[in-house]
């Protein structure tokens, strides 16, 4: 027999990273003058979050930022993203800005860099302040004028240190999921021309981050939205399948991504808004589809389609019993590293993708005699990230990847059941304990290669 061939190695330089997001992991919600956030608010109503969990205290990174740190070099990390609340900066959304929220970050962003690792800084990871959730919200033009002082107000503080920026989080967990379904804060169904005009305002407010790193950023900076595109998968890797598994992409992206790269919303879109058209002003796509560096995708599970009858492009549902990790969105589906960024290229043309999030979530992660035996996670990691070196190899241009997570922490309505850290934390005495796969991932970064 031959030895096991070894996986193919990335390309020299890619990006290897984990990610994290501030409402997630550093608690201190009252802390040094924070304002309330929505999702501060959203977790104190009873039913919202699993066994009534708040983020109020989650990881306490605030406080712990400098051993997190220590840990995340020992782990062999580079790169890290993570998320500013603007509720820290902007207690109210506008206004006063609150200078121990700004020092804050400087003195992290210092910790940071002392321990050699390379801030990712997401602007925007869902933490809206509620002060202007209470003025209209997304629904409201207030919000990306709001965020638009607040976006110049980072980058002109840590743009001396931080190059890269990621303008908003998954655009669609925070509008139609937030205003047009009651998972995601502040939980409230709206009529569809509401929903689509939150829509339209975050674009405006990922236009505006845009502009304020290009003004204030300084040299080498660079910026990308974190878009969750819904991926589809050719059953069988065929041209006609492959051929319908694009169209389904393309319809099912349309709404984020047109206006981004093509200044406009696509005919079929607004086809599909019917009456509930979102209001647009002059200027705005202008301001939308400034051009970016970088495409950002976060990307855990698909979908399958086929080419069904009459030609026509075929969605495929998901059967119940198919295999997925505790989350239950979250299918095992590795080709979706493939076909994901592989479409988003061919289709938008873009030339640097970085997967700013995959992972897997689980309940029973437990730590025994100071062992976490994650193998499920690693084999789930594995699986996909072979997928991901096969596209780069036949030409997707992804320049990195970032795991979610660093550190188990706060998962929005699933609260502190569902893990999807390569750190164990333990949530009563804030003891972290790096995972099996938080070894197996140190080796996969250092050798450039799956293992
Ligand atoms: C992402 N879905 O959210 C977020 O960016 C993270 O904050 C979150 O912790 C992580 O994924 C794991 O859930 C998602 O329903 C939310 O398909 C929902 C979905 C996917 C990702």
């Amino acid at each position: 027999m031959h030895a096991a061939k070894a996986s193919p190695a990335f390309p020299a330089r890619f990006v290897w990273g984990a990610a994290a997001a501030a409402a997630q992991i550093e608690g201190a919600a009252r802390v040094d003058g924070k304002g309330e956030s929505v999702w501060d608010r959203y977790a104190r109503k009873h039913g919202n979050i699993l066994h009534g969990d708040t983020p109020a205290v989650a990881c306490d990174h605030y406080h712990r930022y400098a051993e997190d740190f220590a840990l995340m070099r020992r782990l062999g990390l580079k790169h890290y993203r993570l998320s500013i609340s603007w509720p820290r900066i902007f207690p109210a959304g506008d206004g006063a800005v609150n200078q121990r929220g700004l020092d804050y970050y400087q003195a992290l962003i210092d910790s940071l860099l002392a321990h050699g690792l390379t801030p990712w800084v997401t602007m925007f990871h869902w933490d809206l302040p509620q002060a202007l959730e209470d003025r209209g919200g997304w629904r409201s033009r207030v919000v990306p004028e709001a965020f638009a002082t607040y976006a110049d107000t980072i980058v002109r503080a840590y743009g001396d240190r931080v190059k890269n920026w990621i303008t908003l989080n998954e655009i669609r967990c925070f509008t139609s999921m937030a205003y047009g379904a009651t998972g995601k804060a502040p939980g409230v169904i709206e009529p569809p021309a509401v929903v689509n005009q939150t829509i339209h305002h975050a674009l405006l407010a990922h236009g505006h981050a845009v502009r304020a790193v290009r003004e204030h950023g300084g040299r080498g900076a660079r910026c990308g939205l974190t878009d969750n595109c819904d991926v589809f998968i050719p059953v069988t890797e065929s041209a006609a399948d492959v051929a319908a598994a694009q169209a389904c992409f393309v319809r099912a992206n349309l709404a984020i991504l047109d206006p981004i790269y093509r200044g406009g919303y696509a005919p079929a879109y607004l086809r599909q808004c019917g009456s509930a058209r979102p209001r647009v002003a002059r200027g705005d796509f202008a301001l939308i589809s400034q051009p970016a560096d970088f495409l950002g995708l976060n990307i855990y599970s698909a979908q399958f389609a086929r080419r069904g009858a009459g030609g026509r492009p075929e969605k495929i549902p998901t059967p119940p019993h198919y295999p997925r990790a505790d989350s239950e969105w979250l299918k095992h589906t590795p080709r979706a590293l493939y076909w994901g960024p592989r479409f988003a290229a061919e289709v938008y043309g873009e030339k640097n993708i970085y997967i700013t999030e995959n992972g897997c979530g689980y309940d029973d992660d437990t730590v025994t005699r100071g062992e976490c035996h994650d193998l499920h996670r690693v084999e789930f990691l594995r699986s996909y990230l072979r997928e991901l070196v096969r596209a780069i190899r036949d030409g997707v241009p992804v320049r990195g990847y970032f795991l979610w997570s660093i550190l188990d922490n706060f998962e929005w309505t699933d609260g502190y059941a569902r893990r999807f850290g390569l750190v164990h934390v333990d949530f009563k005495t804030q003891r972290r304990t790096p995972k099996l796969s938080a070894r197996w991932y140190r080796d996969v970064m250092a050798a450039n290669r799956v293992l």
